[in-house]
């Protein structure tokens, strides 16, 4: 709606505002548009323009409102004062001029869209200034508001330019001579109202919105602020709730006055009890530096706040399941048996008798914990026979220990490489490779999925550095294999080092369970091999295997090798108990490749791709929303099984991620599928 009145046959502007409403609400909300249009305090229009359009609700995205404070300003200079702090807080160097400029807008239909670095005024037409439309607040429908409600329409407009692509902050004063907050908002800071920003009956009124990237950019600023459809939910109300002081400018009174946050906490609902919180440190309206800290701490804290909400609203939010009993194919949870899909704990040795039985003893004679580093006094017999074992195991000359496999990943790839090494790192490795490289320094030239002749290509283009090929074995959230033979090949031709994760090959590669070197019947062994102790070992703990020299080098190098306490001896214990069965009982190994195989089969016979050539079985759904809804239901059904979802996989590649263990039964398989087939078809 814009209501105006004809002067000198020019067109002047009275009042506007614009809603997002279902069409049930339609009549209603026009009627009170018009009645809002006629009641403006600047007078009656003789001109009110009414425009409708339809919008796709797939178009609008919700944000939540931004947190709100209100900060008590006894004079228009003490509110620039804390306006100043905020623009350095958010590491604004020229705060002061931006304040300047900002005493002199008015008279604009928007925005001044400001480069905070340069000042340079980015909007296209300054006469009128950039207009932020297209928003709303989620719940206007329940509500006709006939006259201006300042503080609702000023958040749902803060809100979504704070949400703007490389906006950094936004100052807003009215320009209703009567009223006389202002605020300041970003999506560090939230949304600081100061009561006070300039001398009642001055029309003078404005909005500064601060940028920062290459001027380029604003158009994608200013893009999002004039289309991007945006309905913001949860607007700490005025009503309903005793916050009246927060948002009620009328009686001039913050509801963080000294001596009252105590009693007015303990009214506050939960919705808006982050506005009191803020109380203890608003020591801000003497504006002190001291003040620009706590605000800048607050804003941090409000930022995951806010940051936590986005991920519920996207289905992104993670939760932990509590389990009551050990990893094997059946768990109890909440007292409830469910079946186990989703264990790493592939060959079901976590809870064998003789594993526990080698903990308890090893426990008894060495205690609990290690009592220090490996290289001060951390070291036990068990440390060295393990790690003896798990070379032999892997056919190496030697081997080294870590506390988890992340830790052997990020602490060996930053020892082996440095920033003038280059690293290629397959775009679906493991988080822990991704972050080794980055630590590492190095150039990460990333190729493509298991793609040889990207790699070569790429090993081609860097030839004349030195560094590191690595890649997952299986991939984890794939469950392909590597190409072995290639990569090693393609490493030593062009002089690169190479490294296999075999995270989920362990115990599940080749005849005897060795892992991907047996599977491509030993003949393309990479440099450097890491493995888990945590997974088919039942354990805890990685390991990284080598000639004598690169093991010594971490000896000396890896600093999550020297800086950790080492592994208890319990663990030790269970691990080299594990290994020794491993090996003993080959027909765990065969039983776990047979289960998948019949696993893949049930899955395909009800029209379910599915394939695997290792324990790890991806049922791709997309949506992330319906990945997690089918993983949910599965549960109630009595199946345990991971929804696997962005970021640690791409967005909307959602998938249920089967792992599978050698202790399945026939029956128990079938009926999984079974169940799993039926969800999808239903959701
Ligand atoms: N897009 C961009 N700029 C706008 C828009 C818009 N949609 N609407 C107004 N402006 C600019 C324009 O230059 C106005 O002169 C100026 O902002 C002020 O607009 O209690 O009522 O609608 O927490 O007068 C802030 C405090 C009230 C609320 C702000 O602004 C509270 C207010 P007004
Ligand atoms: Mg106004």
């Amino acid at each position: 709606m814009r209501a105006s009145r004809k002067e000198n046959r020019a067109d002047v502007h009275l009042s506007g505002c614009e809603r997002i409403i279902d069409r049930s609400d339609l009549t209603r909300q026009t009627e009170s548009m018009i009645e809002r249009a006629m009641s403006h305090s600047r007078g009656e229009p003789d001109f009110i323009n009414i425009k409708i359009e339809t919008v796709n609700s797939t178009e609008i995205v919700r944000y939540p409102a931004l947190p709100v404070r209100t900060i008590e300003t006894e004079s228009k200079e003490a509110g620039y004062k804390i306006l100043l702090d905020l623009l350095r807080s958010q590491g604004i160097r020229r705060a002061e001029e931006i304040l300047d400029l900002f005493r002199q807008v008015k008279n604009k239909r928007g925005a001044v869209l400001l480069n905070a670095d340069t000042l340079e005024a980015l909007e296209p037409d300054h006469e009128r200034g950039v207009r932020v439309t297209r928003m709303d607040a989620d719940d206007s429908g329940q509500k006709t508001e006939p006259v201006k409600n300042h503080y609702r329409e000023a958040i749902v407009l803060a809100t979504k330019t704070a949400n703007a692509p490389h906006m950094i902050g936004e100052i807003c004063v009215s320009d209703d001579p009567d009223y006389v907050t202002g605020y300041f908002a970003s999506l560090k800071t939230g949304y600081i109202r100061l009561t006070r920003l300039k001398d009642a009956g001055s029309s003078d009124g404005g909005r500064i919105f601060l940028f920062r990237g290459n001027n380029g950019e604003a158009n994608e600023t200013i893009r999002f602020l004039e289309n991007q459809y945006v309905l913001v939910t949860g607007i700490p109300d005025k009503t309903g709730s005793s916050d009246a002081g927060a948002v009620e400018i009328e009686n001039n009174k913050s509801i963080l006055e000294r001596g009252e946050p105590e009693t007015r906490s303990q009214k506050k609902s939960e919705k808006t009890a982050d506005i009191v919180s803020a109380g203890s440190d608003l020591e801000i309206a003497g504006a002190t530096d001291g003040s620009a800290s706590s605000l800048r701490k607050f804003g941090k804290r409000e930022h995951f706040r806010r940051e936590l909400q986005r991920l519920k609203d996207n289905n992104l939010y993670r939760t932990v399941l509590t389990a009551e009993s050990a990893q094997r194919s059946h768990v109890y949870f909440d007292g409830q048996e469910k079946l186990m899909l989703a264990s790493n704990g592939y060959l079901d040795l976590s809870a064998d008798p003789r594993v526990i039985q080698a903990a308890s003893e090893a426990e008894s004679k060495y205690g609990i914990g290690s009592g220090g580093s490996r290289l001060t006094t951390g070291t036990t017999l068990l440390h060295n026979k393990l790690e003896t074992a798990l070379a032999e195991f892997e056919r190496m000359e030697s081997a080294i220990i870590f506390n988890t496999g992340y830790v052997a990943n990020l602490s060996t790839i930053a020892a082996f490489c440095g920033k003038e090494d280059v690293i290629f790192s397959d775009e679906l490795n493991h988080a822990s490779i991704i972050d080794g490289c980055r630590l590492s320094g190095a150039k990460i030239v990333v190729y493509r999925h298991n793609d040889m002749a990207d790699l070569e290509r790429k090993m081609a283009q860097y030839r004349s550095l030195d560094g590191l090929v690595v890649s997952d074995s299986v991939f984890s959230m794939d469950g392909d294999i590597v190409h072995l033979p290639e990569l090693v090949r393609l490493a030593d031709r062009y002089g690169f080092m190479s490294m296999i994760d075999e995270a989920h090959a362990l115990g599940v590669l080749g005849a005897g369970g060795y892992g991907t070197v047996e599977h491509f019947s030993g003949k393309y062994i990479p440099d450097i091999i890491m493995g888990t102790m945590s997974k088919s070992l039942g354990g805890e703990g990685g390991f990284v295997c080598g000639d004598r020299i690169l093991i010594d080098w971490l000896r000396n190098k890896a600093r999550g090798y020297i800086f950790s306490t080492s592994l208890p001896a319990s663990i030790l214990a269970a691990v080299l108990c594990a290994l020794k069965i491993l090996q003993m009982e080959p027909e765990r190994t065969a039983r776990l490749r047979r289960n998948t195989e019949l696993f893949c089969r049930s899955l395909r016979d009800q029209g379910i791709p599915a394939e695997s050539s290792s324990a790890i079985v991806p049922v791709m759904i997309g949506d992330e929303g319906r990945a997690v809804e089918i993983a949910r239901q599965l549960f109630d059904q009595g199946c345990l099984v991971s929804a696997i979802r962005y970021p640690t996989v791409a967005k909307n590649s959602a998938r249920l991620r089967i792992a599978l263990m050698s202790s399945h039964t026939e029956t128990e398989l079938k009926n999984a599928a079974w169940a799993i087939a039926r969800l999808c078809r239903n959701n």
